[in-house]
């Protein structure tokens, strides 16, 4: 098991105080912060190794090319993905899921077939297929979820049918944390010959992601919520796929040839990054695979298992407090409300203590919608977060409730 006290000296920002208080973060649904290890790889690109990629024939540029691959290599094998070729850079997980809206389903759903997502998705998840609703007329059906906040693999197999033609769900719910049996989604998705598509934005910093495994067809990740940097993620799509696509955007990289008549594209996974890409993104969020995998992510997981059981337990004992997602199957994500306290009138006294936890809809607003709560008070885990951070968060909550009751 690696030391995971230790890791807490590799985050310069945990250093710090807040309020004179030292900093407990617990908002890595948000964002996580950044090892040194991705800081330094981010500083050492932009002092000595900055240059365009795919474009110089001078030392400097062929490095950075170099070392953008190098990352794209990193993702991977992280996903257990066949080829980088299917390993696609994107802003996050917002970009790849209007990706494969607007350049998949757009070019091969017609009016009538139907999407199938889950009552506990991302707006990033619903809103794009709304937008293609509008466009061609697709269906976009809700998969209901129970008040434990979880989702019923029976009742989806008897939603889907020869109208399905994609389902795109959630591999960890950022509102209630339920894990989502993505492998099984998968089989029942395929099983009606629709493709299936996972929101990996809170998985992966959490769980061993295999996407041979599940079998998806398209996974996608963002790299801020996974120690990286932020405006940078991947897009996973089967080879196939992504061959048969259009591109998404138009401009420089994604061409082999251009004439005022026609233009050819370039191979994968090119044909889907127009522009200079985001290359100190890229090889930072490779500094933060490396980081993950050099803890490895079966630890990860066991330890914020732990973290996780500790911080329910604790909080279940708190008079007035109602969890919100207690899903058999669960990541490092408490939801919680206090009796008639405003959610935010507790983040804001909390922040007072040192203590940063979102307070929001979480931009899941269906789900919300289902628990009949305009917001929660939401902590959630990261590699660096210890059983001390959560006694703080406990003590933090019992003074602000006695504050606000
Ligand atoms: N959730 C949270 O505080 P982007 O913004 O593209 O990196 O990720 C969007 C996204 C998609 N799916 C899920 C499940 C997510 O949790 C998020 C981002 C943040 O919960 C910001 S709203």
């Amino acid at each position: 098991m690696p030391d995971f006290d230790q890791i807490r000296q590799q985050f310069p920002i945990l250093q710090q105080t807040e309020n004179g208080q030292p900093l407990v973060y617990l908002d890595n649904g948000a964002t996580s912060q950044k090892p040194l290890k991705v800081i330094e790889t981010i500083e050492r690109y932009y002092r000595v190794q900055n240059a365009n990629v795919h474009r110089g024939v001078y030392g400097l540029s062929e490095r950075a090319t170099e070392l953008y691959e190098g990352a794209r290599e990193k993702v991977r094998g992280f996903l257990n993905a066949k080829s980088t070729k299917e390993i696609v850079f994107v802003r996050g997980v917002t970009e790849a899921v209007n990706l494969v809206a607007q350049s998949w389903a757009r070019t091969f759903l017609k009016a009538g077939d139907e999407v199938l997502i889950t009552e506990m998705e991302h707006h990033s998840n619903i809103v794009p297929w709304q937008l293609l609703r509008e466009q061609i007329g697709i269906r976009l059906r809700v998969l209901p979820m129970n008040d434990k906040g979880e989702v019923c693999l029976g009742a989806m197999a008897d939603m889907v049918n020869e109208h399905t033609k994609l389902v795109s769900v959630t591999h960890m719910s950022n509102a209630l944390g339920t894990i989502n049996d993505v492998k099984r989604m998968c089989e029942i998705a395929h099983s009606v010959g629709a493709k299936f598509m996972a929101d990996g934005a809170q998985a992966t910093a959490h769980l061993k992601v295999d996407v041979q495994d599940i079998d998806c067809d398209f996974y996608a990740l963002s790299g801020h919520k996974m120690y990286g940097p932020t405006g940078i993620g991947v897009l996973y799509a089967k080879e196939e796929l992504l061959e048969a696509m259009p591109p998404y955007q138009g401009g420089g990289d994604m061409i082999y040839s251009v004439t005022f008549d026609s233009t050819e594209f370039n191979v994968l996974p090119y044909k889907f990054e127009a522009g200079t890409p985001n290359i100190a993104g890229g090889i930072g969020l490779g500094a933060a695979v490396d980081f993950l995998q050099e803890l490895g992510m079966d630890k990860v997981a066991a330890y914020e298992d732990e973290l996780l059981h500790y911080a329910t337990n604790q909080l279940k004992q708190i008079e007035g407090l109602r969890i919100i997602g207690e899903a058999e199957r669960k990541g490092g994500v408490i939801s919680f409300i206090i009796d008639d306290i405003h959610p935010h009138d507790m983040a804001t006294l909390m922040d007072q203590d040192g203590i940063c936890v979102r307070a929001s809809h979480h931009c899941a607003m269906p789900v919300m919608q289902h628990f009949k709560v305009p917001s929660t008070v939401r902590a959630s885990f990261g590699v660096y977060n210890n059983f001390d951070d959560i006694d703080r968060l406990i003590a933090s909550i019992e003074e602000s409730k006695e504050m606000l009751l």
